[in-house]
C-alpha cells in the first residue's frame, strides 16, 4: 500500500500506542485523537511524543508513570514547538553519523490554550525553520484544566468562567482566532483540521505536498 493512503479501519485494528490507565475523563476528545494519531505511525516506526502542560499531559504522564509506549517530554506551553525541533535536529545530526539507525516520528501535542495562545511564537518557529515534525493541536475550545477559561479558540459568545453569559455579558466578546489559516501562511507541506462530530475541513491537502511533506 501507499505510504500516504490512510485505512482508517486497517488503523483501528492496530496496537494501541498509549496504553491504559491515564487518568484523562471517559470519552475525553483528546484521548481520541491522541490515540488514532499514534496508531496512524507505522508499527516499527519510534516516535517521540512532546506534549505542552494541559489536560492530555498532567492525565496522561505523572512522573515516574507515563501512558506512552513511545518516548516522551513533557515541555512548557511556551517552548512545545522549539523542544521537539531541537530533538528533530539533533536526530537528524547523529542519523547522519550513523549513530541511530531506527527510524523515528516527532510529534507535539498542545491544547488550544498551550497553541493558539501561549506556544504559538514556539510553534510558528518551528513550522517556518521546515523541522520533519507534526503538531497536533487538541482544541476543546478553552483552558479545561484550569477550570474552563476562555481562549483564543474559544467561539465567540461562548459561556466560559472569564467570559460569563449572564445579564452584563453575552459571552465571549471576541471571534476565534483561524490558527488553520495562520499555520498555512508559513507555506508547510500539510495543515488540516477535523472534528469528532461529521465536518471535516482541511486546507492545502494536496497529494503532492503530503507526500513531499512529513510522512507518519
Ligand atoms: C506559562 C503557564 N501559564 C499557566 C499555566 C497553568 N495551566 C496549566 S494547564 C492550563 C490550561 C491549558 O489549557 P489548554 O492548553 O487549552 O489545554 P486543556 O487543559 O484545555 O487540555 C494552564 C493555564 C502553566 N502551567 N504555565
Ligand atoms: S476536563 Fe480535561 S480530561 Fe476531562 S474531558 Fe475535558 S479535556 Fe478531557
Ligand atoms: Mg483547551
Amino acid at each position: 500500500m501507499d505510504k500516504t493512503t490512510f485505512d482508517f479501519k486497517e488503523i483501528q485494528g492496530r496496537e494501541d500506542r498509549l496504553a491504559p490507565g491515564y487518568r484523562l475523563c471517559a470519552g475525553c476528545g483528546a484521548t481520541i485523537a491522541v490515540r488514532n494519531v499514534l496508531k496512524a505511525l507505522h508499527p516499527g516506526d519510534h516516535a517521540v511524543v512532546g506534549n505542552a502542560t494541559g489536560c492530555l499531559e498532567v492525565s496522561s504522564y505523572t512522573y515516574p508513570y507515563t501512558a506512552y509506549e513511545d518516548s516522551y517530554i513533557h515541555t512548557a506551553f511556551e517552548n512545545a514547538g522549539a523542544t521537539l525541533s531541537g530533538v528533530e535536529t539533533a536526530y537528524r545530526v547523529l542519523r547522519k553519523k550513523g549513530k541511530v539507525g531506527a527510524d523515528y516520528k516527532f510529534i507535539t501535542f498542545g491544547g488550544d490554550g498551550g497553541t493558539y495562545d501561549i506556544g504559538l511564537q514556539s510553534l510558528s518557529g518551528a513550522m517556518e525553520r521546515g523541522h520533519d515534525m507534526v503538531y497536533v493541536c487538541y482544541d476543546n475550545g478553552a483552558y479545561m484544566n484550569t477550570g474552563i477559561q476562555r481562549s483564543s479558540a474559544t467561539p465567540e459568545f461562548a459561556d466560559t468562567t472569564t467570559t460569563p453569559v449572564g445579564k452584563v455579558s453575552t459571552g465571549k466578546p471576541q471571534s476565534r482566532k483561524d490558527l488553520a489559516a495562520v499555520m498555512a501562511a508559513h507555506h508547510i507541506p500539510y495543515v488540516g483540521q477535523t472534528t469528532f462530530i461529521g465536518r471535516i475541513s482541511t486546507q492545502r491537502p494536496s497529494g503532492r505536498s503530503i507526500r513531499k511533506g512529513r510522512r507518519f
